[in-house]
């Protein structure tokens, strides 16, 4: 693992005036395949046009999205045509590159970018944006010049499941802090966004059935702030962003357990039928739905019907991790009955991996948030067709803190630099469990000690791309001394974007 070639990035210069372009290679996730070709590279000049593809909607909006990246900085138009041409920038649908891939060719005229879908489209638009200079962040004019280093790029992603999830319980974050990080998560090719809905401290999702969950239980926070919500018109502006982003919004409502602030909304949840106190505190495991009682039942049904009805992707996670207050037969039950709600209202379950020790409905995904990888009822779920997300609490949690100085974040799975977050294996991690069963990674950012952006950019800038690379590119391309120094080319472009990170020192910066 020391010896490895990695995406090969040569940061020699070509003797010469006009600074040199980034190697085709130098992006993160370190793409499937890149053959430069060297020459002199394509230069994007103030009579570029994009084409797009006159029959797709959905293509034409990719086109737009990059224009809308490219135009503040560079000044130049870049109008979109749907006239055939051969120069300038090209998004064309078709070829082989899967779901996901897409192909670019940088010549001297064109940057060709092509995709069987508009969704590699917009990866290979993260690809370019990556290429060209930090300055094109900027929304301010730039002198450039704004060139692309010559040569083939032929990508698609190791998994389909390519995940981070934000806990917006324990510290509310708005919709523009939510829409932020989206956007920064676009730009490393993560396509699930998992919003943790619900928790001890804060119920954030209005559900019109039951409008105490957000006016009492979304009143406060860790620490005892006022919280907050999102109203359904704010989590579909959420959906809606999330998609123009081709990212998936995957809702989490965490059930039996973590569940105090809707507890403290109706009594009736209670076995004793009193209304708990809302908590600020940071403890876990603690609190139950009374598993069994009718109001409960009706209560998550009404509470899966309307998320469901809300949320276009595939997924709903109901949690189910650390239920400590509920007992052991009481949570095979209850799993069992929120698991069939799940697929009467049409959706795939997700839950945390605690879920194989109850029974997992057909089709179900468990995330492994252990440390060790050494559950054997996860293994045997997988055996068994249970497919997996791997957030390996030790790897994958970004509100670890970095080391003992780092004043954010918590340490139970100890300090995670970026190279801990970087070196491990998916397909390998979970002893006993077929690679086959591994669907993807996540990388979860709890909030308890989270409460701005700023303190999600630290906490996620470096670690999240280590994890998007290990979600996108293929294993053979995996290479710690080749992905710090492409990271370390990634930290000017943040500093442009306003993404306060923390300066590892296992990074050449
Ligand atoms: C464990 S991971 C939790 C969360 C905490 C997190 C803090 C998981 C399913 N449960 O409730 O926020 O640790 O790192």
């Amino acid at each position: 693992l020391l010896l490895c070639l990695g995406a090969g990035v040569n940061t020699t210069a070509p003797a010469g005036a006009a600074p040199a372009p980034s190697p085709l290679g130098q992006v993160i996730p370190a793409p499937a395949s890149v053959r430069s070709t060297g020459g002199a590279p394509f230069v994007l000049e103030d009579d570029v046009r994009i084409h797009v593809p006159a029959r797709s909607p959905a293509a034409k909006a990719v086109g737009e999205y990059l224009a809308g990246l490219l135009r503040p900085s560079t000044g130049y138009g870049l109008p979109l045509t749907t006239a055939a041409g051969r120069d300038g920038i090209v998004l064309s649908l078709g070829g082989d590159s899967g779901r996901e891939g897409y192909r670019m060719d940088v010549t001297g005229r064109a940057v060709v970018i092509r995709a069987a879908t508009a969704a590699g489209l917009f990866h290979g638009v993260q690809t370019l944006r990556q290429l060209l200079p930090v300055s094109v962040e900027r929304t301010y004019w730039q002198p450039g010049p704004w060139t692309v280093a010559r040569g083939t790029v032929t990508d698609r992603p190791r998994y389909a499941y390519r995940g981070a999830m934000l806990d917006v319980a324990r510290h509310f974050h708005p919709v523009g802090a939510v829409e932020r990080y989206i956007d920064e998560l676009a730009l490393y090719k993560i396509n699930y966004f998992h919003l943790h809905l619900t928790d001890d401290q804060g119920w954030r999702i209005a559900i019109k059935s039951r409008p105490q969950l957000t006016r009492h239980g979304g009143s406060t926070q860790v620490g005892g702030g006022s919280g907050g919500y999102f109203t359904k018109a704010d989590y579909q502006r959420i959906v809606r962003y999330a998609a123009s982003r081709y990212m998936t919004v995957v809702p989490e409502v965490d059930m039996p357990g973590h569940i105090n602030a809707a507890l403290a909304s109706y009594a009736a949840l209670n076995c004793n039928g009193v209304a708990r106190p809302l908590y600020t505190g940071t403890a876990v495991g603690f609190s139950s739905l009374c598993v069994g009682r009718k109001a409960v039942n009706t209560f998550i049904n009404d509470v899966l019907r309307e998320i469901a009805a809300l949320t276009p992707g595939p997924y709903l996670h109901i949690g189910g991790d650390e239920a400590r207050a509920t007992k052991r037969h009481s949570y095979a039950a209850f799993m069992r009955r929120a698991q069939a709600i799940v697929g009467k209202y049409g959706k795939t379950v997700m839950g945390w991996h605690q879920l194989t020790g109850a029974t997992p409905a057909r089709g179900a995904i468990a995330q492994y948030w252990g440390t060790r990888g050494d559950e054997p009822s996860v293994a045997a779920a997988a055996r068994k067709g249970t497919r997996l997300v791997l957030s390996p609490g030790n790897h994958a949690y970004l509100d670890m803190k970095y080391n003992a100085r780092t004043s954010l974040g918590r340490a139970w799975a100890g300090y995670t630099e970026v190279r801990k977050s970087y070196d491990w294996n998916p397909a390998t991690f979970i002893h006993g469990a077929p690679a086959s069963a591994v669907l993807g990674v996540e990388a979860p950012m709890w909030s308890e000690t989270i409460g701005s952006s700023d303190a999600i950019d630290y906490m996620a800038f470096p670690r999240l791309p280590a994890l998007a690379e290990l979600g996108w590119s293929p294993a053979s391309k995996h290479c710690w001394s080749d992905f710090r120094r492409r990271l370390a080319a990634q930290g000017d472009r943040w500093s442009v974007m306003g993404i306060t990170y923390y300066r590892s020192p296992q990074v050449p910066w």
